[in-house]
C-alpha cells in the first residue's frame, strides 16, 4: 500500500523545513526543488528497528524500509489543496517558534481552509452533476440532493467529517482526512532542529533533543501508524528484507496480494514466524525446527511484527 500525507500550514510555517527533514533520509530523493506554485514531492522511509534486526540477523542483502510518499503543498488556496484529494492523512504544521506565534488559532484557520476547498469542490461538482440531472438521471437527481446538504454543511463551518450520512465516494473530501497537527517549534516538533539533526548518528541527534522526545521522523511514523490503524509485517529472506503497511485487520490474502498480485492469486498458506523468533535463532529454518513458525490460511489476521512467508502455487 503506498500511502501518502499532505503537508499543509500557514505562509512560513515550517512546511518545507518538516518536508525537508521527513525526506532527506531516503536514499533516492525524488523530491525536487520547485517554483512557488508547485507541490514538493518526496518519499519518507519509516525507520523501524526491527527490520534493521531481521536483516542483520538472516544477512539480507537489502533491506527495504516502509515508506511514505510526501507532498509539501506551497499555500491553502482551493487549487492547491485540490492537490491532496487522494492522499491518507494531512499534516497540520502550525508555527510554534516565532515571537507571538498563536498555533491554536492557526490550527482553527487551516481547517477552515480546508473546509472552504471542499466547499468549493462540492460546489463545482454540484454544477456539473446538476445539469445531467436535470436531463432526466435519476441517479444524478439524488447526488443533487446530498451535495447541497453537504454545501450547507460545509457553508455551517463545518468538516465533512463530523457529517453523519453517506458521502458520494466521487467527492474525495478534505475535511474528512486524519489531520496529524505538528506545532513547529520547542513544545512541538521543532522541524528546524531535526532538520539540522538528520545526518547525525541516531545517539548523537538524542542528545540535542528534549529529553524524551524523539526525531520527528519517529514521532510522525508514530502518529500516522495510529491515526490511520496501519500495522507493520516483515518479510526476510537472502535478498531483501523488507517491511510493509497494512490496515489493522488485514488477512494474510492482503499481505499476499501487497507483496504481489500474483503471489495472492497463487496462495497456499502463510509460515508465520514472530520476527523476535527469527531474529534469536537467526533463519526460519531454525525457528521451524523450534517449533515457532504456524501454518495459516488466507483468512488469517496479521499481527504487527509478523514476518511472513508465503506459499504460493505462483
Ligand atoms: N526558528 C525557527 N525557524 C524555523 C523553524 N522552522 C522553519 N523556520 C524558518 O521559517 C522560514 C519558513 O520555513 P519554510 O519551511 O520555508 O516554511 P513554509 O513556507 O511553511 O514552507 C524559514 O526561514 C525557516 O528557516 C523552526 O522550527 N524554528
Ligand atoms: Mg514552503
Amino acid at each position: 500500500m503506498a500511502l501518502e500525507v499532505g503537508i499543509v500550514g500557514l505562509p512560513n510555517a515550517g512546511k518545507t523545513t518538516l518536508f525537508n527533514c521527513l525526506t532527506r533520509l531516503e536514499a533516492e530523493i525524488t523530491a525536487y526543488a520547485s517554483k512557488s506554485d508547485k507541490a514538493n514531492v518526496g518519499m519518507a522511509t519509516i525507520s523501524d528497528p526491527r527490520v534493521d534486526a531481521l536483516a542483520e540477523a538472516v544477512g539480507g542483502k537489502k533491506l527495504t524500509r516502509a515508506s511514505v510518499k510526501v507532498v509539501d503543498v506551497p499555500g491553502t488556496g482551493p487549487a492547491l489543496l485540490g492537490n491532496l484529494r487522494q492522499v491518507d492523512a494531512i499534516l497540520c504544521v502550525v508555527d510554534g517558534f516565532s515571537p507571538g506565534c498563536t498555533p491554536q488559532d492557526d490550527l482553527v484557520n487551516l481547517e477552515l481552509e480546508l473546509i472552504v476547498a471542499d466547499r468549493d469542490h462540492v460546489e463545482k461538482r454540484l454544477e456539473r452533476v446538476g445539469k445531467q440531472a436535470k436531463s432526466g438521471d435519476a441517479k444524478m437527481k439524488v447526488e443533487v440532493e446530498v451535495l447541497e446538504k453537504l454545501l450547507a454543511h460545509l457553508d455551517a463551518g463545518q468538516p465533512l467529517r463530523d457529517w453523519p450520512g453517506e458521502i458520494p465516494p466521487e467527492l474525495e473530501p478534505l475535511s474528512t482526512k486524519p489531520l496529524i497537527v505538528v506545532e513547529n517549534g520547542p513544545n512541538g516538533i521543532d522541524c528546524q532542529l531535526e532538520l539540522e539533526l538528520a545526518d547525525m548518528s541516531d545517539e548523537d541527534a538524542a542528545s540535542f533533543r528534549n529529553e524524551g522526545s524523539e526525531s520527528a521522523l519517529r514521532e510522525i511514523g508514530k502518529r500516522l501508524f495510529d491515526a490511520l490503524g496501519l500495522i507493520v509485517f516483515f518479510t526476510a529472506g537472502e535478498k531483501e528484507t523488507r517491511a510493509w503497511t497494512l490496515r489493522e485487520g488485514s488477512t494474510a490474502l492482503d499481505a499476499a496480494d501487497a507483496i504481489h498480485t500474483d503471489i495472492a492469486k497463487g496462495f497456499i498458506r502463510a509460515e508465520v514466524y514472530a520476527w523476535e523468533d527469527i531474529v534469536r535463532l537467526g533463519s526460519h529454518t531454525e525457528a521451524s525446527r523450534a517449533g515457532l513458525m504456524r501454518l495459516e490460511n488466507k483468512t488469517y489476521v496479521i499481527q504487527d511484527g509478523d514476518c511472513l512467508n508465503i506459499r504460493t502455487s505462483a
